[in-house]
């Protein structure tokens, strides 16, 4: 046993796990801790403005990475600003380690300086939230904790330190590999689903595969591919995962749900076996009705948590498993088996509908009018952002409409709020991805309400180099949200609009790069100048003030 100061001792267990950042904003109550970081420059503390933007930025940071990323923050209000970031980690299974140096042990339940309950606070946003309540704790709380994030489904924990528990220790320990800890392998799937999986997929005349997920964060995109060129199967992507597949694959015919294409949702319609690999069929992917997925559609259904198997619709085959494991024993158990001659006319009809959405996009180019529609404005996205590009897309109305027209070549290379639908989310996520990934073109999309939302971490941005582009297409309103009043109360306008600065020029001021693009044959040279410009770049496009995608919940007002 190794003697270590408790402040190191927090950064080498994060360091097995290839933590090498950590975001937060400085507190007294974890002084040890970021001691230790004085003399380690193998960790580097991203002191962000706002604990909001630290836990967006580890969520950014776990997305990319599929490892655990931190934040470090003070009690009382450091955490509970975290809270919407965390929340978001949640909901996107992204492994993010919220840590808060809290209060003196021996005033808890006392209302003592920045005492709240966080522990609950927490929970029902995490795996698990838990308090170390012994200095020479630390490592047992923090693996169980890193256990939690990275088993099954991974998901954000946090974990509560009193000042007098974190600080001022020795404690005597061995820093263990993860795999002393938890698991390192992957769930396997049961021979008997595949086998069923494998018979109703023999069966089937159109079988169509929709990927999920849990597809990327199981490292099987190449597999589900793989599956869909053996045995002919279209691919349609889950809500807000279109990057789990390439999308210039033939067989790909676009993404489902909110926002989604009209053409994969016309293929779900026809399926009549859908392999669901890795998606919860949630709000957004399936609105949980029969819109997309219609009842007599056999639904075999691959998750690594039993939770969500048959939640939603009954399955005819649910498979517990990791997306690797199962896909991989599927192409084992349907390596003997011929596509049907039958199914040519389903591929047929599936390359028609690719083919449709291909054209109807392009279509968009025809789009002439001044203020730009966002429409148009994907058009020329698409046309230049190289496939690398990492994108990462806000909530709101011109957001929305990249779920449908961004295109995407690689895994991990698409973030969004998902069924959280988080303001603010895209600018700071965007940074976490690009420290993960500092060689990859990243661009955030938000729309003006969004953006100002988490506007100060352009600051952050400057100070540590972080040179990720923010796209804003300001319309001067909470567009998305003024859709309704547009739609459903005759135009009546309240709290819907908003004023903005020009946002080239608040970029300038913080000492990244701004631009500012109002015709559409700028919108090209300028996205590449602003990725090449070796700054964090803010580029400002204005579009049409009254152009909203009708809003997700038309077909019943108050639903
Ligand atoms: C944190 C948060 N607050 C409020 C909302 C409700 N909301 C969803 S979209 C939206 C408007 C977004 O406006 P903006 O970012 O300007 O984009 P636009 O819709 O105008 O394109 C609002 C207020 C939300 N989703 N998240």
């Amino acid at each position: 046993m190794a003697e270590i100061q408790s402040g190191q001792a927090v950064l080498e267990l994060l360091k097995a796990e290839q933590v090498r950042h950590i975001f937060g904003i400085v507190g007294s109550t974890f002084l040890d801790v970021l001691d230790a970081l004085y003399d380690d420059k193998s960790l580097e503390y991203i002191n962000v403005r706002h604990e909001q933007g630290a836990a967006f930025m580890a969520d950014g940071l776990a997305r990319v990475t599929g490892t655990p990323a931190v934040c470090l923050v003070t009690s009382g209000p450091g955490a509970t600003n975290l809270l919407t970031g965390i929340a978001a980690a949640y909901v996107a299974h992204s492994p993010v380690v919220a840590i808060a140096g809290g209060p003196p042990f021996g005033h808890y339940y006392k209302d003592a300086f920045q005492e709240l309950d966080l522990l609950s606070m927490f929970k029902p946003i995490t795996k698990l939230s838990i308090q170390v309540n012994k200095p020479d704790r630390i490592p047992e709380i923090l693996h169980y904790a890193l256990r939690m994030a990275m088993t099954g489904r991974k998901g954000p924990v946090f974990i509560d330190i009193p000042r007098d528990v974190l600080n001022n220790h020795v404690l005597q320990t061995e820093v263990a590999p993860p795999s002393a800890y938890r698991p390192d392998h992957p769930q396997l799937p049961h021979p008997e689903g595949i086998r069923e999986a494998v018979r109703l997929l023999q069966q089937a005349e159109r079988p169509l595969m929709l990927v999920g997920g849990g597809v990327t964060w199981a490292h099987a995109s190449d597999l589900a591919v793989r599956l869909s060129e053996q045995y002919a199967l279209p691919m349609i992507t889950a809500y807000g995962r279109n990057d789990a597949v390439p999308n210039a694959h033939p067989h790909y015919i676009g993404p489902l749900g909110r926002g989604g294409s009209l053409e994969a949702a016309a293929a779900c319609r026809r399926a009549d076996v859908l392999l669901v690999v890795g998606s919860r069929l949630g709000n957004f992917t399936t609105y949980y009705d029969q819109r997309y997925i219609q009842p007599g559609t056999r639904i075999i259904q691959i998750d690594i948590d039993n939770r969500d198997i048959g939640r939603t619709y009954p399955v005819a085959v649910g498979i517990q498993a990791d997306a690797g494991e199962a896909l991989t024993a599927l192409l084992e158990g349907l390596s003997q088996a011929r596509v049907p001659a039958s199914r040519a006319a389903w591929q047929q009809e599936a390359e028609g509908l690719r083919t449709q959405r291909q054209t109807r996009l392009q279509g968009e180019a025809n789009l002439t009018s001044m203020p730009l529609k966002p429409q148009r404005v994907y058009v020329e996205l698409r046309r230049v952002l190289p496939p690398d590009t990492i994108v990462t897309l806000d909530a709101g109305a011109a957001p929305a409409y990249g779920y449908d027209r961004l295109t995407f070549s690689q895994p991990r290379t698409f973030f969004s709020p998902l069924d959280l639908g988080t303001l603010g989310f895209a600018f700071p996520v965007a940074l976490g991805a690009k420290i993960g990934r500092p060689d990859a073109p990243v661009l955030a999309i938000h729309g003006d309400g969004g953006f100002l939302m988490n506007a100060q971490e352009i600051e952050t941005a400057v100070r540590h180099q972080i040179n990720a582009v923010t796209l804003v297409m300001n319309n001067n309103c909470w567009g998305s949200e003024k859709a309704y009043q547009k739609y459903f109360y005759d135009g009546r306008y309240v709290g819907a609009d908003i004023g903005n600065p020009r946002y080239d020029k608040y970029a300038e001021l913080f000492g990244a790069k701004g631009y500012y693009v109002e015709h559409v044959d700028q919108i090209g040279d300028t996205m590449q100048a602003a990725l090449r410009c070796g700054k964090p770049a803010i580029v400002e496009i204005p579009i049409d003030p009254d152009e909203f995608p009708m809003p997700a919940t038309a077909s019943r007002r108050g639903e």
